[in-house]
């Protein structure tokens, strides 16, 4: 079968689906789409994703976006190991945790809105880390929150890691971005070290992806 995301090294959304793709066994090309030079915006870009922003999921023909739904879809043609938990409660629970991030946090950082925040309202870099900063905080503290009311055992949903576990991984890799300190939130911390110990997670990581070594090596 052939499966390519069209990603960026930098960004969450495609970490997401990297994780899911790699848990699951599934090999995949990847084609990097720089959403910080704005590639997002040519016009053969637009031609494969409407919204203009990454990933885009390609597979035997069908073209999807929205890293959730793609991860939903992984799901149905490839159910083992499992991300979601076969329990309708256990299921909502863990879509619940995965919008957190994917729905209410990560949305608000992402360069669009950097870029706006600029570009219409004059924020300078410090105003933009800071409110960065602000929506990257709440998002990790609202996970805090939930694992205190639910201790991972040792991941969120039970044993296995699945689609909670890449979401919240992904949220504490925009604090790394930021510099964040994660003492505040020390049951989030744990669970993403528990996460990035496994290869599928390791290897996804912005920084270990070929585009963030070509921005280092400049
Ligand atoms: N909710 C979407 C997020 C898509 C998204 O905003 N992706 C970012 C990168 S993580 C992007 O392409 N941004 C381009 C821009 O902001 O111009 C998903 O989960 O796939």
């Amino acid at each position: 079968m052939s499966v390519i995301l069209y990603g960026f090294w930098r960004s969450i959304a495609s970490f997401r689906v990297r994780v899911a793709l790699r848990l699951k066994g599934l090999a995949f090309d990847e084609i990097p789409i720089d959403i910080l030079s704005g590639e997002q915006f040519k016009p053969d870009y637009e031609a494969v994703n409407a919204e203009r922003v990454v990933p885009t999921f390609v597979h035997d023909g069908h073209s999807f976006f929205q890293s959730l739904a793609i991860i939903e879809y992984l799901e149905d043609i490839q159910p083992n190991p499992r991300l979601l938990p076969a329990e309708t409660e256990e299921r909502a629970y863990a879509r619940s945790l995965a919008l957190v991030t994917v729905a209410d946090a990560h949305p608000l950082v992402v360069p669009r809105v950097r870029n706006h925040l600029a570009n219409t309202f004059g924020a300078d870099i410090r105003v933009i880390e800071a409110w960065a900063k602000h929506w990257t905080t709440e998002g990790l503290a609202t996970y805090e929150r939930l694992l205190a009311r639910r201790a991972p055992a040792p991941f969120a949903l039970g044993a296995e890691p699945g689609i909670a576990d890449i979401c919240i991984a992904g949220q504490v890799i925009s604090a790394h971005f930021l510099n964040l300190d994660l003492s505040a939130f020390p049951a989030v911390a744990r669970l993403a070290e528990r996460c990035f110990a496994i290869p599928a997670f390791a290897s996804s990581h912005p920084f270990e992806q070929p585009g963030s070594k070509a921005v280092s090596a400049h």
